[in-house]
């Protein structure tokens, strides 16, 4: 076993939590939030018939928030359902069960079910078990990691991967066509049809100290772009003008974040948005995000159509992957 399950812990705690778990000061929830406001981000209505209004908002949130929600998004009410289902069902399993799926021990790949991810100051924990895997294209997909147990889980899934595609499109074409590029250029140059959908099924389990604790730290996405759905328990929140504020729970809208890769590729129009996760003392909170990632070997830097003897380049052009290598080590890039 990599190391012992939140989900484990959780059971055991009663009204303490291990120290691992606490905070410091400038991060407990409880003194960092700005308690009793609602974040309004942006929410976009993608049936929108006109377009260019549509990317006129699309545009402009990306640049102030890096943060949006989009409703009326096509994506069918029972896909959805069935997606959170089956991955509520493979966190319910027996851990020896959910153990088959762990991460391959000395490996880069993010794959598999695990409890940490990036490297944290003072070795401390967030309070969340995940389970990682790509869901497109077919030719990188590693089934290993995959549950069997709900047999439905594959079929739910791969439905899922398939019904996200207009989405993708529709973001990507307004984003780039708010650079004045064509319509395909940023997905071009983020990958195009090789472009790597990557699941995360985030599960936060009842914590006796959600003023203490966080679940995901203080981050910004290293993708993309990142399309994600929570359940209903209270927990995203958004940095704005430094302070923590909660966002909106909207029923059946995607949670859209502007990753990394797009605040490089427009050298800084777009914002990648600064987020966390807090945890409920009484219920369980899980998220789907999918972050949406060039190939590990794909380089990606400034657009070279926006940038010029009057606007360098702001950020470095480089490999996917060995981005990724030091953001989660904390290598300076
Ligand atoms: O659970 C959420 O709402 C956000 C999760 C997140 O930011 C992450 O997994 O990187």
């Amino acid at each position: 076993m990599e190391i012992e399950r939140v989900q484990d812990i959780a059971c055991l705690s009663k009204d303490t939590i291990p120290e691992v778990f606490i905070r410091s000061e400038n991060e407990q929830p409880i003194i960092t939030t700005v308690h009793g406001v609602n974040l309004e981000v942006p929410v976009i209505d993608m049936s929108e018939l006109d377009e260019q209004k549509l990317t006129h908002l699309i545009v402009d949130a990306s640049q102030k928030w890096g943060m949006f929600q989009i409703i009326n998004h096509g994506i069918p009410d029972e896909i959805m359902n069935q997606f959170k289902s089956v991955g509520k069902e493979f966190f319910e399993l027996p851990q020896e069960e959910k153990e088959v799926y762990a991460k391959t021990p000395g490996t880069n790949s993010v794959e598999g079910y695990g409890t940490s991810l990036q490297k944290e100051i003072q070795g401390k924990k967030g309070w969340v078990d995940h389970l990682f895997h790509k869901i497109w294209p077919p030719s990188v997909i590693n089934y290993k990691f995959w549950p069997k147990n709900p047999p439905s889980y594959r079929k739910a899934n791969e439905e899922y991967a398939k019904s996200l595609h207009g989405v993708v499109d529709k973001l990507f074409k307004s984003l780039s066509v708010g650079l004045g590029l064509e319509e395909t250029e940023l997905k071009e140059a983020a990958g195009g049809n090789e472009l790597v959908y990557l699941l995360k099924i985030n599960y936060y389990p009842p914590c006796p100290r959600p003023d203490l604790a966080l679940g995901v730290v203080a981050h910004t996405d290293m993708s993309c772009i990142t399309i994600l759905v929570p359940n209903d328990v209270q927990g995203l929140q958004a940095s704005r003008d430094g302070h923590w504020y909660d966002v909106k729970y909207i029923p059946n809208a995607l949670v859209i974040h502007i990753g990394d890769q797009i605040e490089i590729l427009s050298n800084g129009k777009y914002k990648a948005v600064l987020h966390r996760t807090t945890v409920n003392k009484d219920k369980t909170r899980m998220s789907w995000p999918v972050f949406l990632e060039p190939p590990t070997e794909f380089t990606v830097g400034p657009h070279p159509k926006l940038v010029d003897e009057e606007n360098p380049a702001k950020y470095k052009t480089k490999k996917y992957g060995d981005y990724c290598y030091c953001k989660l080590n904390k290598v300076p890039q």
